[in-house]
C-alpha cells in the first residue's frame, strides 16, 4: 500500500526546535527503511522569529537534514499564523499537516483554535496556550477533534508543557478516561526550583551554601534563566499546575488566581536587570535561611513544590518542608516528580520521576506526540 504522506510546519527553533528537528529526521529514516512504510514526513514549514522557508511545492518538500541552511538562506519572514494555516489547509492530503509550535509565543498559542478548524493538528511543549485565560483553553479544545470539535478539526497534544518528555499528560488523561477520581496532584514542577533546592538543602542537614550564592551558582551553570527572577516568582510552576488542575477537571482561571509564594524579595522586583539582581540577593539571605534553619530544626527539607487540591479545586505554588525519607525530599539534581493521588492510588500514589528540563527530553515528548498524531490521521 502507499505510504500516507503527513506535511510538519516547525515554528520556533531553538533549544527544543533544533533537538525536535533532529529527532525528526531520524523517525523520518527509520519509516522510510520500514520494509512497508506506512508514513512519510515532509517538512514544508520551518520557522524562527526573523525569518522562515517554505516548501515550493507540497510535493517538493525541505529536506529535513538541510532546514538550517535552507533557513539561514531564506529572506522570507515568517508567516502570520491565519496565512500559514491557509497554506497547510490545502495540502493534498487534506488533515494530514501538522504544526509544531516549539514558541513561548502568546500569538501563536492563541491562533491554535484557527488551525484545528480548518484541520491542521498542532503539537506543543508551548505551556501559555494550556495556562493563560480559562477562555483560550476551551477554545482551543472546543475546536479539536480530540476535544469537543468535529472530526474533519485537527488533533491538539501538548504532553512536553509540564515535565518535558516524562508521561505526565497521557497519564493523567489515561486515569480520568478508566474512570479513576484523582483527589490531590502535588509535585517538584521545574527542574531549576528543584536544583535550587537540593543545593540549598541537601539531604543530611543544612549544609548547603547561601541562597544568594545557591542562585548565583545556578544561574552560572544556565539552570534559570538569565534573569533568575522568571524562575523565582514561581510563575512556570504555577502555569504546569494551571494546566495539571484544568485536565483534572478544575476550572482554574489563570496561573495567578491562587496563592503563589514568589522568592522574589519585594525590593528587588522592580530592579532593571538580572545582574542586579543576583548583586542584590546577598542582604536578603538571612530571612530565608532562618526558615531553613527551622526546616533543619525538624530534621527536614525545605522544597519548592506544586500541588494541585482537585477535591477542594484549589492550588497552591511554595516552599514546604519534607521528611528526607518523601519522595519529594529525597529528590536529585534538577529531576522532576509528580505524585498522583486517585481513588485507585490512595495511600501508595502513583510517581513519575525523573529529568524534566532540558531540549532532547523535552523534545522526545513532542516527537512522541506527534507519532500518536500520524497514527490517528
Ligand atoms: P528558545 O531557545 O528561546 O527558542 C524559541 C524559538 O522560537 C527561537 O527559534 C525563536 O526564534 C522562535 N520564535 C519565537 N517567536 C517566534 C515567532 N513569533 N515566529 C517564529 N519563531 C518564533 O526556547 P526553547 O528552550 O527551545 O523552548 C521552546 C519551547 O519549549 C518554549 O515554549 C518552552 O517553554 C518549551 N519548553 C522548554 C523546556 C526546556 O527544557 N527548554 C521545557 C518545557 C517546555 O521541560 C522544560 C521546562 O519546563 C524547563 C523549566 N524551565 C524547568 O522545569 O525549570
Amino acid at each position: 500500500s502507499v505510504p500516507k504522506n503527513v506535511y510538519v510546519a516547525v515554528i520556533g527553533t531553538g533549544g527544543v526546535g533544533k533537538a525536535f528537528l533532529s529527532q525528526l529526521e531520524a523517525l523520518s529514516h527509520r519509516y522510510l527503511s520500514s520494509p512497508t512504510p506506512k508514513t512519510r514526513i515532509s517538512l514544508v514549514y520551518a520557522a524562527r522569529s526573523s525569518k522562515a522557508v517554505l516548501a515550493n511545492a507540497y510535493h517538493d518538500p525541505i529536506p529535513i537534514s538541510s532546514w538550517s541552511d535552507s533557513l539561514n538562506s531564506s529572506s522570507t519572514p515568517p508567516l502570520e499564523p491565519p496565512a500559514l494555516a491557509d497554506f497547510l489547509a490545502k495540502a493534498p492530503a487534506p488533515g494530514r499537516a501538522v504544526v509544531i509550535d516549539n514558541t513561548s509565543n502568546e500569538d501563536i498559542a492563541r491562533s491554535y483554535p484557527i488551525f484545528l478548524s480548518k484541520g491542521v493538528s498542532v503539537v506543543t511543549p508551548n505551556k501559555k496556550a494550556f495556562s493563560s485565560d480559562l477562555d483560550l483553553w476551551k477554545a482551543i479544545f472546543a475546536a479539536a477533534a480530540n476535544g469537543s470539535g468535529p472530526a474533519t478539526a485537527g488533533y491538539i497534544y501538548h504532553e512536553a508543557s509540564v515535565g518535558a518528555g516524562l508521561p505526565i499528560i497521557s497519564t493523567v488523561k489515561d486515569l480520568i478516561e478508566t474512570g479513576d477520581i484523582i483527589t490531590r496532584i502535588e509535585g517538584v514542577l521545574s527542574g531549576t526550583m528543584s536544583f535550587l533546592f537540593n543545593s540549598f538543602m541537601p539531604i543530611g542537614g543544612a549544609n548547603g551554601g547561601g541562597f544568594s550564592a545557591e542562585v548565583r551558582n545556578a544561574r552560572d551553570l544556565g539552570y534559570t534563566e538569565p534573569d533568575p527572577r522568571d524562575d523565582l516568582n514561581g510563575l512556570d510552576v504555577a502555569r504546569k499546575c494551571t494546566v495539571l488542575a484544568r485536565l483534572a477537571g478544575v476550572p482554574v482561571a489563570s496561573p495567578t488566581s491562587f496563592p503563589v509564594q514568589s522568592l522574589i524579595p519585594k525590593e528587588l522586583e522592580n530592579v532593571k536587570t538580572g545582574e542586579e539582581f543576583v548583586d542584590g540577593l546577598p542582604q536578603f539571605d538571612a530571612q530565608i535561611e532562618a526558615v531553613k534553619q527551622e526546616a533543619a530544626k525538624e530534621g527536614k527539607v525545605l522544597r519548592y513544590v506544586g500541588t494541585v487540591d482537585v477535591t477542594k479545586g484549589e492550588c497552591e505554588v511554595g516552599l514546604r518542608k519534607f521528611d528526607p525519607s518523601h519522595p519529594i525530599g529525597g529528590l536529585k539534581g534538577s529531576d522532576n516528580i509528580f505524585s498522583f493521588y486517585t481513588k485507585r492510588y490512595e495511600t501508595s500514589p502513583l510517581v513519575i520521576q525523573g529529568s524534566g528540563a532540558g531540549a532532547e527530553v523535552t523534545a522526545m515528548g513532542i516527537l512522541a506526540d506527534f507519532i500518536k498524531v500520524c497514527g490517528l490521521l
